[in-house]
C-alpha cells in the first residue's frame, strides 16, 4: 500500500512551525484572557476524530453525468489506501464507513490486516437496498424493507444480516439503514401500511443485532421517492427508533432536511431522549447536496456542535454519537474535500468549547437574548486555526495539509497506478 512518508511529512511541516508556534502562542494568550487553556482545547482536538465514508474517496456525480478524476480507488483496497492518506495528513480521520456491496471483499481477514497495518479501523456498515445488483432476484424498484411483497422485504432483510456479518469481521459496531424506499405520486402507497412493513422488517434485523451493536436509522425527505418517503423526517426516524428498542438510533444527515430545518433543535430532542446514533456532516444550499462540510453554513455547523458539547459538558446519559463525512465529491479531489471537511468539522467542534456555558445558562436564565445570542458568536467568531494546525502537527500530521499532499504526488501516483476503468462504484451520494 502506498503512503505519504512521515518524514516528507514532517520535512514539509518545518517550512510552517516557526510562524505556527507563534500564531498558537498569540492565540493561548488571547484565550487565556477568557480562562480558556489552549492545551486543553489541542488535547481535546487531538481525541476528535470523524470517519471517511468509502464511497466518498471516489469523483461522485449526478444523475446528469460524473466527471471521473485520475487515479481514482478502483475498490476497496484501493479506498483504504486514500483514507490511510487523508488520515496521515488530517491526523483526525482514524475510521472507515463501507457501504456493501459497493465494497466487494472476499477476504474480510486480509482487508483487515491492511486497515490495522494503516492505523484505520472500521465503523458503521451501511447496507444498499436501494438499488438492484446484478442477478438479484427481487427489485427494489418499488422498495425494499417496506415493499408489498414479502419475498422482496425478506431479501432486503438477508442483505442487512450479510451486512452485520460483514462489519462483525471487520470489527464495526454498528449498522446504518438508509433505505430509498417511498413514492413518487399520491395514492402510490399507503402510508400507514408501509411503514408497518417497515418496522416488521426492521424488527428481524434489529434481533439478529449483535448484543454489542447499534443501529442507526437514516431518514431523508425526498429521493429517490419525489412525493412521500417511508423514514421521511426525524419524527418517523425517532418512531421507528422507539419501537425497535434502546440498541437503535437516529443518524441525522445535515443535507435530508427541508431548507432552513432547526437541526440542532432536532440534534437536541434525540439527545434528550439518548436517540442520537450519530452523524454524516456535509453541506448543502438546496437539497441534499453533498457539499463539503462547512462550506456554506458553517454557523450551523457551529450551533449543532454546540448541542453536542452542551450534553457533553452535562454528561448526558447514553451520549456517544458517530461522526461521518457523507459527502460527493463533483469537481474537487475527493482526498482534498475530505481532509478539507474533517477539518471543518473538527474547527465546530473547538469552536463549540470556546463557549462560555456558565455564562450563557446565566443569559438564559435572565432572557437576556441579545447577551445570549453574542456568547456564541463570540465563540464562532474566533479563528482557531492554530489550534487545528497544532493538533495535526502534534499527531503526526500536515501542518498544511492541501498544501502537503499536493507536494506529496500522490495523486499522480495513483493515477500511474490506477488507471481508469471508466466505471463507477459509487456515483450517487
Ligand atoms: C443517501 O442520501 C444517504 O445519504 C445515505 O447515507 C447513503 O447510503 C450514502 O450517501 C451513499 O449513497
Ligand atoms: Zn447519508
Ligand atoms: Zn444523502
Amino acid at each position: 500500500m502506498h503512503r505519504i512518508e512521515k518524514s516528507f511529512i514532517s520535512e514539509e511541516n518545518q517550512q510552517y512551525i516557526t510562524d505556527l508556534n507563534k500564531d498558537f502562542d498569540y492565540l493561548g494568550e488571547k484565550l487565556s484572557r477568557s480562562g480558556l487553556d489552549i492545551e486543553k482545547l489541542t488535547d481535546a482536538a487531538v481525541k476528535f476524530q470523524i470517519a471517511v465514508p468509502s464511497w466518498g474517496t471516489g469523483t461522485g456525480g449526478t444523475r446528469f453525468a460524473r466527471f471521473p478524476g485520475v487515479g481514482e480507488p478502483r475498490n476497496i483496497f484501493e479506498k483504504l489506501e486514500d483514507c490511510a492518506a487523508i488520515n496521515d495528513l488530517s491526523a483526525c480521520t482514524n475510521s472507515v464507513s463501507p457501504h456493501f456491496p459497493w465494497d466487494k471483499v472476499d477476504d474480510f481477514s486480509e482487508l483487515k490486516q491492511q486497515s490495522d497495518a494503516v492505523g484505520l479501523s472500521w465503523i458503521a456498515v451501511n447496507s444498499n437496498t436501494f438499488q438492484d445488483q446484478k442477478d438479484q432476484a427481487h427489485s427494489y424498484k418499488y422498495g425494499s424493507l417496506s415493499h408489498t411483497d414479502a419475498a422482496t422485504r425478506q431479501q432486503a432483510i438477508e442483505h442487512n444480516l450479510d451486512v452485520i456479518s460483514y462489519g462483525q469481521a471487520l470489527g464495526a459496531k454498528s449498522l446504518t439503514v438508509w433505505v430509498g424506499d417511498g413514492s413518487n405520486h399520491p395514492g402510490q402507497q399507503h402510508f400507514q401500511r408501509s411503514f408497518e412493513r417497515y418496522l416488521e422488517s426492521m424488527k428481524k434485523i434489529y434481533a439478529e443485532l449483535p448484543s454489542d451493536w447499534e443501529m442507526h436509522i437514516e431518514h431523508k425527505m425526498f429521493e429517490p421517492a419525489f412525493y412521500s418517503t417511508v423514514i421521511q423526517d426525524w419524527g418517523s426516524n425517532i418512531l421507528a427508533a422507539m419501537e425497535l428498542g434502546p440498541k437503535c438510533k437516529s443518524l441525522v444527515d445535515l443535507g435530508h432536511h427541508a431548507p432552513n430545518v432547526n437541526i440542532e433543535m432536532i440534534v437536541s430532542r434525540l439527545i434528550q431522549f439518548k436517540k442520537l446514533g450519530g452523524f454524516h456532516f456535509n453541506d448543502s444550499k438546496y437539497g441534499d447536496d453533498d457539499l463539503d462540510s462547512g462550506s456554506l453554513h458553517p454557523y450551523q455547523q457551529f450551533l449543532i456542535f454546540n448541542e453536542l458539547v452542551d450534553a457533553e459538558a452535562r454528561q448526558q446519559e447514553g451520549f456517544s454519537p458517530a461522526y461521518m463525512l457523507d459527502q460527493s465529491h463533483n469537481v474537487t479531489d475527493p482526498i482534498e474535500s475530505l481532509i478539507n471537511s474533517a477539518a471543518e468539522v473538527q474547527r465546530s467542534y473547538i469552536k463549540a468549547l470556546l463557549i462560555d456555558r456558565e455564562a450563557l445558562y446565566a443569559h438564559q436564565t435572565a432572557n437576556d437574548a441579545m447577551m445570549a445570542s453574542s456568547e456564541l458568536k463570540k465563540a464562532f467568531n474566533l479563528d482557531v486555526s492554530p489550534i487545528l494546525a497544532m493538533t495535526r502537527y502534534r499527531a503526526g500530521g500536515a501542518i498544511e495539509a492541501i498544501a502537503t499532499y499536493r507536494k506529496s504526488g500522490y495523486r499522480q501516483q495513483a493515477a500511474i497506478k490506477r488507471p481508469s476503468t471508466g466505471g463507477n462504484t459509487s456515483g450517487i451520494v
